[in-house]
């Protein structure tokens, strides 16, 4: 497979600064090396530069670093369109909020194929805050409302080709959610899996469920996974710790299903903090993940019959 990597350095969507090293972690961690010893063709595409800024003014006053999130959501969308081509593109966050890009960019593409897009949200967060909702403005919180077109983004941000509809969208390891979120998302056709129902069923039985959809519909996937996804202590470089998150278990089961899916057509790896890490152990583990995802595996499985 032919793998491109895409650094996004972006960290004021974030409240802590600190992503912007995430690209370089990664890079230090060995992420190359690790997809290339599963027999991919990779190139490092280096880092994403913002796009000119326009000046903007909104009306809540939370909202900051508004310009510059929409300057790189710009290039973003650009460079997802283009590293996509014949390729699988990975983005090296930066934070959530270079998800606007690189999800519209690839709605761009895959709308191209004529296959549907669906999008996986791996998060103790929605991200589904608008610029009128944000109570923190930290737009890291806002890329899902952004790319599924709901309202308020227009005249800041740049306009979407193809917005993804909602009922392509799900969100796997949801432990914080804002009442605005939570009001809207009960509105939306969002399928959103708590913790809880990590606990009651497993996570294999809910992202079989989701992949069964995106095959049934010969759709592709674009996978998000922020790191406070996976429970803090084992990926204690966030800045946004929830605790009761994914284990090392059931994050690595969730990469090797959408490996074994073959339905995955790109991935963001964001809101890594290396200040924040230890060792370099969350950099360390989001590589690993990624690996799992593209391939990496304990022992072959006989396909199964059912
Ligand atoms: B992340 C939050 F209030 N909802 O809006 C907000 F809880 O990309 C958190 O998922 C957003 O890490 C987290 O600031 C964004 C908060
Ligand atoms: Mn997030
Ligand atoms: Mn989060
Ligand atoms: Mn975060």
């Amino acid at each position: 497979m032919d793998i491109r990597l895409i650094g996004a350095p972006l960290q004021i969507g974030a409240g802590q600064l600190g992503c912007e090293m995430g690209p370089s972690a990664y890079r230090i961690a060995g992420l190359m090396r690790a997809l290339e010893d599963l027999g991919h063709r990779v190139v490092d595409t280096g880092n994403v530069t913002p796009a000119p800024l326009k000046e903007f003014h909104h009306p809540n006053p939370a909202v900051h670093h508004l310009e510059e999130t929409v300057a790189w959501t710009e290039a973003l969308t650009e460079a997802a369109y283009r590293e996509s081509a014949d390729a699988v593109p990975i983005f090296l966050g930066g934070d959530h909020a270079i998800s606007a890009g690189t999800v519209a960019g690839m709605a761009r593409r895959v709308a191209e194929t004529g296959r549907p897009f669906f999008v996986l949200w791996l998060d103790a967060h929605t991200d589904y805050h608008t610029l009128e909702t944000t109570r923190s403005g930290n737009l890291h919180g806002t890329p899902v409302a952004y790319f599924s077109g709901r309202d308020g983004f227009a005249g800041y941000f740049p306009p979407l080709s193809h917005a993804v509809p909602e009922e392509n969208i799900g969100m796997i390891g949801i432990r914080s959610v804002d009442p605005a979120e939570r009001a809207a998302l009960e509105k939306s056709g969002i399928t959103v899996h708590d913790m809880r129902s990590i606990d009651e069923h497993g996570v294999a039985v809910l992202l079989r469920e989701f992949l069964a959809r995106v095959q049934a519909a010969n759709g592709l996937l674009h996978v998000s996974l922020d790191v406070d996804f996976l429970e803090p202590s084992i990926a204690p470089a966030v800045g946004t710790t929830v605790p009761g998150g994914a284990t090392f278990r059931e994050a690595h089961l969730v990469m090797e299903m959408l490996h074994d899916s073959g339905l995955v057509c790109s991935l963001d790896l964001v809101e890594l903090n290396p200040f924040l890490d230890e060792r370099g152990r969350t950099a360390t583990l989001m590589v690993d993940l990624a690996a799992s995802l593209m391939g990496k595996r304990v022992m072959d499985r006989p396909t199964r019959a059912g």
